[in-house]
C-alpha cells in the first residue's frame, strides 16, 4: 500500500509545481492568493483534506474562496468534522506542505507526517471530502485540482457540493457527520421553517402592523444574494428584496460593493441610492459569511449609518439574556429552573462602546485574537455563546447538553401548567439555535435572525441604531517590508517585537481622551493593521496616522532598501 500511495502522491504531485518565489501561509483563514499562482496549493489543500478525513474517519470540507478579496483572488479553507475551521495544530503541516518544493520533499512531508499522526491509508474507515466553491470564475479549475489532491490519497472519495456558500458547506459537513440531511434543500427548508417559528412566536399586539417588512440586501455579486435569491421564495412574513444577486455581466463581485466594502468605507454600496434612504439595508460578503446592516443617511447621502457585527451581537445578546430570564421566570421549585452560561466572545476590533454595553447588560464579555477560529472555540466554552467580529462575522452557539435540556423542560413545561412564558422562550431558544448556524458564522441566517429578533422587539432600524453610540474609530493599513516582524500578544493589543514600537503607540495614545489604539499584521493581506477609537472622529484619525508613521518608521517599505 505505501508503495502504490508513494507513487500516485509522485506522479500527481508533479503535474502541480509550486510557482517560484510565492511562499503561502495559512493566514487567518486559509491560503489566499492570486488565483493563477493557486493550482499546486489547491491540490495540496487536496491532500490535506483527505489526510484530516482519515484521521478523524468523518466527512470534512473544502472551500474555494477567497472571501470579500478582489475577483482575480482566489483561497481554500478546510472545515473539520463539526464545521468549524480545521484544527490549529494542523496548520504548520498545511503550511509545509503548501510550500514543500519538490513531489519527492511533498511525499516525505505527508509520510512523515502520517506515521505521527498513526494514520493509515486506505483503511477500513470511510473517507470523504466535501467540496465547494464561490461564485468566482477561477472556482471550477481550481476545483478539479483539489480532487485530483484529494484522490491522490487512496481511499478517499471528493463530493461535489457545487456553488455554495462557505458557510453552506460548513452547515454540510457538521450535518453528514450528524448522520443527518445535508443537501442544499435540507439547508433551506431548516432556515425557512426555524424562522417560520420565531415569527409566529412574535407577541401579539407587538407593532406587527407597524413593523416594515422591508428589507434590501446587497449580494455583493456573490454566492450569498444568489441563495438567498433561491431561499425567499421560502420564507413568508418577510419582503426581501435582493440586489448585485450575481447575474451574469452584471457587476463584479466584491468591487464597490459587499459587506466588507460598506463596514471599512461605510458608504453605500452600488446599486443603492436616494430611493432606499432610510430603509433598512444589509450587505454579505463574497462568500455570504460576513453580514453588516446599513441606512443610507439622510444627511449625508455619500455615507450611511452602519450597523456593523458588533451591534448584531448586541440585538443578539439582548434578546437571547431576555428569554433566558423568561425561561426561568416564575419558576418556584428551583428544580425546574434552566440556569445557563453565556458568554460574549469578541476581538480588540470591537467598538469599546459596544463592550460597555454588553457589560452594563451584566455579561461576560471575552476577548480573542482576530479570526473566528479563536473566537468560536471560545465560545463554545458556553451553554450559549455569542461571537461576532466588528466586521459581521459571528454566530451563537448553543452547547449539546444545554440543547437537550432545553427539549426536556420543552417538555416539561408543555404538559404541566408552569405558566406560557418559560415554555415559548424555550421554543424561542430552540429556533433559534436551528436557525442560526452552528458550524460557523453565516451571513443568510444570522439576517434571519435579526430579522425575527426586530419583529418580536418591534424595533425600527434606528431603535437598533441608539442602542449605544459608537466610539469614533479609524482603521488603517501599512505595506511593510515584512508583516512577521510585529509580533503580538494579550488578544493582540500590545506589541512585543519590534521592541519600542509599542512604547510610541503608548505614547501617541495618551495624547487623547478615552482613547485606544492597537496594531497587528493581517492574515489575509500583506500589510500591517492599525486601530485607533477616541472620543471624536478627528482624534481617531490623527492617532491612526501618526501610529501609522510609527509602523513605517520601524518597519516601512525603506527597510527593503
Ligand atoms: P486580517 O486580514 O487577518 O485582518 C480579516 C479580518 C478578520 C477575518 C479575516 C478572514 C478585519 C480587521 N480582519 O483578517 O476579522 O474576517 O479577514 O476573512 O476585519
Ligand atoms: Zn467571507
Amino acid at each position: 500500500m505505501a508503495e502504490e500511495q508513494r507513487s500516485v502522491l509522485l506522479e500527481s504531485a508533479a503535474q502541480f509545481p509550486v510557482p517560484h518565489g510565492v511562499t503561502l501561509s495559512y493566514g487567518t483563514a486559509g491560503f489566499r492568493a492570486e488565483a493563477s499562482k493557486l493550482s499546486s496549493t489547491l491540490f495540496r489543500a487536496g491532500i490535506i483534506a483527505a489526510l484530516r478525513s482519515l484521521k478523524t474517519g468523518c466527512t470534512v470540507g473544502l472551500m474555494i474562496t477567497a472571501s470579500h478579496n478582489p475577483v482575480g483572488d482566489n483561497g481554500v479553507k478546510i472545515a473539520d468534522p463539526d464545521g468549524s475551521m480545521m484544527a490549529q495544530s494542523w496548520e504548520p503541516f498545511a503550511e509545509a506542505l503548501a510550500n514543500a518544493e519538490t513531489p519527492e520533499c511533498l511525499v516525505e512531508l505527508v509520510f512523515q507526517f502520517v506515521k505521527e499522526e498513526g494514520i493509515t491509508f486506505g483503511g477500513e474507515r470511510p473517507a470523504e471530502v466535501l467540496l465547494g466553491r464561490d461564485t468566482r470564475p477561477t472556482g471550477e479549475a481550481l476545483l478539479e485540482v483539489s480532487k485530483q489532491g484529494i484522490k491522490a490519497i487512496i481511499g478517499v472519495v471528493p463530493l461535489d457540493m457545487g456553488i455554495v456558500t462557505t458557510p453552506q458547506l460548513h452547515w454540510m459537513v457538521w450535518r453528514k457527520n450528524k448522520g443527518l440531511n445535508a443537501l442544499e434543500l435540507d439547508y433551506f427548508m431548516q432556515l425557512s421553517e426555524s424562522f417560520r417559528c420565531l415569527i409566529e412566536m412574535v407577541p401579539e399586539g407587538i407593532t406587527k402592523q407597524n413593523f416594515d417588512l422591508r428589507l434590501i440586501v446587497d449580494g455583493a455579486n456573490g454566492v450569498g444574494g444568489m441563495k438567498l435569491e433561491q431561499l425567499k421564495e421560502l420564507l413568508t412574513g418577510q419582503e426581501i428584496q435582493v440586489r448585485n444577486a450575481c447575474k451574469q455581466g452584471l457587476g463584479v463581485l466584491n468591487e464597490r460593493v459587499g459587506a466588507d466594502y460598506v463596514q471599512k468605507e461605510k458608504v453605500a454600496p452600488c446599486g443603492f441610492g436616494p430611493n432606499d434612504i432610510g430603509l433598512r439595508c444589509a450587505s454579505f460578503d463574497g462568500d455570504a459569511d460576513r453580514l453588516v446592516y446599513f441606512r443610507i443617511s439622510r444627511v449625508n447621502i455619500n455615507s450611511v449609518d452602519l450597523v456593523d457585527g458588533d451591534k448584531i451581537l448586541s440585538l443578539f445578546a439582548l434578546f437571547i439574556k431576555e428569554q433566558l430570564h423568561m425561561l426561568n421566570s416564575g419558576i418556584k421549585d428551583l428544580k425546574n429552573a434552566l440556569p445557563a452560561s453565556l458568554g460574549i466572545v469578541q476581538t480588540a476590533y470591537a467598538n469599546g462602546a459596544s463592550t460597555d454595553y454588553l457589560k452594563q447588560l451584566g455579561l461576560e464579555v471575552v476577548f480573542t485574537p482576530t479570526g473566528v477560529k479563536y473566537l468560536h472555540k471560545k465560545a463554545a466554552e458556553y451553554d450559549i455563546g455569542i461571537y461576532f467580529e466588528a466586521n459581521g462575522h459571528g454566530t451563537i452557539l448553543f452547547s449539546e447538553d444545554f440543547l437537550s435540556k432545553l427539549q426536556e423542560k420543552k417538555n416539561y413545561f408543555a404538559a404541566s401548567s408552569a405558566g406560557s412564558d418559560p415554555l415559548k422562550a424555550c421554543l424561542r431558544l430552540l429556533a433559534v439555535s436551528s436557525l442560526i448556524n452552528q458550524a460557523v458564522g453565516d451571513a443568510i441566517s444570522g439576517l434571519l435572525l435579526v430579522e425575527a429578533v426586530l419583529q418580536y422587539m418591534g424595533w425600527t432600524v434606528q431603535n437598533w441604531i441608539e442602542l449605544y453610540h459608537d466610539l469614533p474609530s479609524r482603521q488603517l493599513k501599512v505595506k511593510v517590508a515584512d508583516r512577521t516582524a510585529v509580533i503580538t500578544t494579550d488578544a493582540e493589543t500590545q506589541v512585543l517585537r519590534p521592541f519600542g514600537l509599542q512604547e510610541a503607540i503608548d505614547a501617541e495614545t495618551a495624547k487623547y481622551d478615552r482613547a485606544r489604539c492597537f496594531i497587528r499584521p493581517s492574515g489575509t493581506e500583506d500589510v500591517i493593521r492599525v486601530y485607533a477609537e477616541a472620543s471624536y472622529q478627528e482624534a481617531a484619525d490623527s492617532l491612526a496616522q501618526s501610529v501609522s508613521q510609527h509602523v513605517d518608521r520601524f518597519l516601512g517599505l525603506q527597510s527593503l532598501k
